[in-house]
């Protein structure tokens, strides 16, 4: 993809893990690549079909005199996730050098190189306890304040039989679109979160609740980690999950079984 490129953005900023280096400024040097389509920009020549590069520069100097941070990792991630949510590209890279870190030796510098990108990832919410609609309605409002979290679309909430046999109530169901540029177990943590702010008890597994969260797909990644599967096991074999899937993403291609959610 297309890049915008930072080199050598100097700035003079307190961060470090000793005391001093807290309230005395040192020297941080930026290296930032953002990946953007700049096929309009070049076919226009207008500034606002790009990313003014003056702007990022403003917003990563501010944000690292702003702060204070002990590591320079932390730098490199407040800033990559900055330029995400404050202009218009997929993904970006930052690399922090530190040039005058506290080290005993002679040496040329030190730095950190972090990378953060938007994923489209689709979940799906089902409610069958209380207020149904509006448990819904309240997940779909915290997703929306969650940083690193865009809600893309909503599908209509539908109503479901229970299925497997342990959760009794309709369900009232529904899928929704985010783009997000958390990693999957952060994304997982904070529907975790959601879930249980919205009284969410996990006792029995598939039994009735006020708020579950899934996420049926990361991007094209395929996750089999000890407490997340993705694509969501099973998802092609419930209705609760298809049908509002294929409103809002009827051209999605699951990456396991290679066909577009029209086709299940
Ligand atoms: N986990 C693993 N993969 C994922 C993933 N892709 N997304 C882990 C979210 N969580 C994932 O889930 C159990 C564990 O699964 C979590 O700790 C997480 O680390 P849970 O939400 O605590 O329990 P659960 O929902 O009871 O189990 P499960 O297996 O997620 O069940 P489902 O598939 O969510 O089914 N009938 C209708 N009509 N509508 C429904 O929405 N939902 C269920 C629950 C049953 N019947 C239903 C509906
Ligand atoms: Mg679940």
């Amino acid at each position: 993809m297309d890049k915008i490129l930072i080199r050598g953005l100097t700035v003079s900023a307190c961060h470090g893990v000793h005391g001093y280096e807290k309230t005395t400024p040192q020297k941080f040097i930026f290296d930032c690549d953002l990946y953007k389509d700049l096929t309009l920009a070049a076919q226009t020549d207008e500034l606002e079909n790009t990313v003014n590069y003056s702007a990022v520069c403003n917003a990563v100097a501010g944000l690292a005199k702003g702060n204070t941070f002990d590591l320079i990792e932390k730098l490199a991630y407040e800033a990559a996730y900055k330029i995400l949510e404050s202009f218009a590209v997929e993904r970006a890279d930052v690399t922090v050098y530190k040039p005058e870190a506290p080290v005993k030796h002679p040496f040329e510098n030190v730095g950190v190189s972090m990378s953060a990108e938007w994923t489209t990832c689709f979940l799906s919410l089902g409610s069958s306890v209380g207020d149904k609609k509006n448990f819904l309605d309240t997940a779909v409002k915290k997703l929306e304040k969650t940083r690193g979290i865009r809600v893309e679309k909503v599908s209509s909430y539908i109503k479901t039989e229970p299925y497997g046999g342990v959760a009794q109530n309709e369900f009232l169901n529904c899928a929704v679109k985010i783009k997000t540029f958390l990693n999957p177990q952060r994304l997982l943590l904070e529907i975790n979160r959601i879930e249980a702010e919205c009284g969410r008890v996990r006792a029995v597994r598939w039994d009735d609740r006020t708020l579950d969260i899934d996420i049926i797909f990361f991007g094209d990644k395929i996750i089999n980690d000890e407490n997340l599967t993705v694509p969501h096991r099973e998802y092609f074999k419930r209705d609760f999950v298809l049908v509002p899937l294929k409103e809002i993403a009827p051209d999605f291609v699951c990456p396991l079984k290679k066909r577009r959610i029209s086709e299940l």
